[in-house]
């Protein structure tokens, strides 16, 4: 028993927390392979205590592997997802590709399970957007006891949403601001990222939002209710790992404080910090290699009639990415495959 894994950009951020993820939770793996460009064929990966050589993507053959989990760009993903998909391998994405696609679910696991089921039509599934993931954890338990009306979200989000590139480039800034001789202009973000904060992710779009701002908006009512309005501005911060959030909900019935942090308390994926005393609540640099997503700040916003505030911070490369990406393996097997 047990599933035959694929984890396609196996040397990436992502690829390499989703290594460590399945072998941290368990997952029942019988097979695995590890899949990489031609550029970085033959480096070795580690998966629990083994040592695997990454493969070519360009020639391997899906056929008989239960799951591919996808952690490459959208252009490599449009390549090489469908021949995965058309072989019987159920691909398991987390580009941009196909989250907005009709036919393929977008699933977070905590949200809507039972989404994954309906992966047939296309053998695809969906993994959202880092800022989407955490903040569909939150808002799910308190639509389901109050009906969200309306959010407002203000992103921080970390440099390491943008790759290893964006990781270096905070690094190599923050090393020589004060030397000007070693000087390290802008070339990931448009703006220098070290000391400063950057309000534009993603490209823009014609009525003057961020796609990364767009995709919070339609990836919430596609996982949750395409009745909840969101507006959103994602902000880049130079924090290594870790995006933060602040979000404001209008909810059309009345929900309090104390009631909407007892069910935080209680939902899936959810650690509630929330002491109205200094340090009394989670910062970045704090979840970083965690599962859960965090909860401080949960207060009443006395300007509008049912509205709340929250702070929520979590690990874009866990819960944004490769644990959510895990988590649908889990779900699949469980709910469809049953090899486990
Ligand atoms: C960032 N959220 O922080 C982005 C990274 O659509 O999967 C993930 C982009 C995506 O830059």
């Amino acid at each position: 028993m047990g599933y035959r894994v694929v984890i396609v950009g196996a040397t990436g951020n992502v690829g390499h927390e989703m290594l460590n993820i399945l072998a941290e939770r368990q997952f029942p793996v019988k097979d695995i392979a590890v899949l990489a460009s031609r550029r970085s064929l033959g480096t070795e990966v580690s998966f629990g205590d083994k040592t695997l050589k990454t493969e070519d993507l360009d020639t391997f053959d899906f056929a008989g592997w239960d799951m591919a989990l996808f952690a490459i760009g959208s252009e490599a993903t449009e390549k090489y997802a469908p021949r995965a998909a058309k072989a019987g391998c159920i691909v398991i994405d987390n580009s941009s590709l196909y989250r907005y696609d009709p036919d393929v679910p977008l699933v977070v696991p905590e949200v809507n399970p039972e989404a994954v089921e309906d992966y047939a039509k296309k053998n695809i599934i969906a993994n959202p957007n880092c800022s989407t993931a955490q903040m569909v954890v939150a808002l799910k338990p308190l639509h389901d006891r109050a009906r969200i009306k309306r959010v407002v979200v203000s992103t921080y989000q970390s440099v390491s949403g943008a790759g290893k590139d964006g990781v270096d480039e905070l690094w190599d800034q923050t090393k020589s601001i004060y030397n000007p001789v070693d000087n390290k202009p802008a070339e990931k973000f448009t703006k220098q990222i070290a000391f400063n904060v950057i309000p534009h992710i993603d490209s823009f779009m014609e009525d003057g939002q961020t796609k990364e701002e767009w995709k919070m908006v339609v990836e919430t009512k596609k996982i949750i209710d395409p009745s909840i309005k969101v507006t959103a501005t994602c902000v880049r911060v130079p924090v290594f790992v870790g995006h933060s959030e602040a979000i404001n909900i209008e909810f059309e019935d009345h929900l309090d404080e104390d009631e909407a942090r007892d069910i935080l308390r209680e939902a899936p994926g959810l650690m509630v910090i929330d002491k109205r005393e200094d340090g009394g609540y989670v910062t970045p640099v704090e979840c970083v290699g965690d599962f859960a997503t965090f909860i401080s700040r949960i207060r009443q916003d006395s300007t509008i009639e049912n509205g709340l505030n929250l702070w929520c911070v979590s690990d874009n490369l866990r819960k944004g990415a490769a644990l959510n990406a895990v988590q649908i393996a889990e779900t699949l097997g469980n709910r469809v495959l049953k090899k486990g």
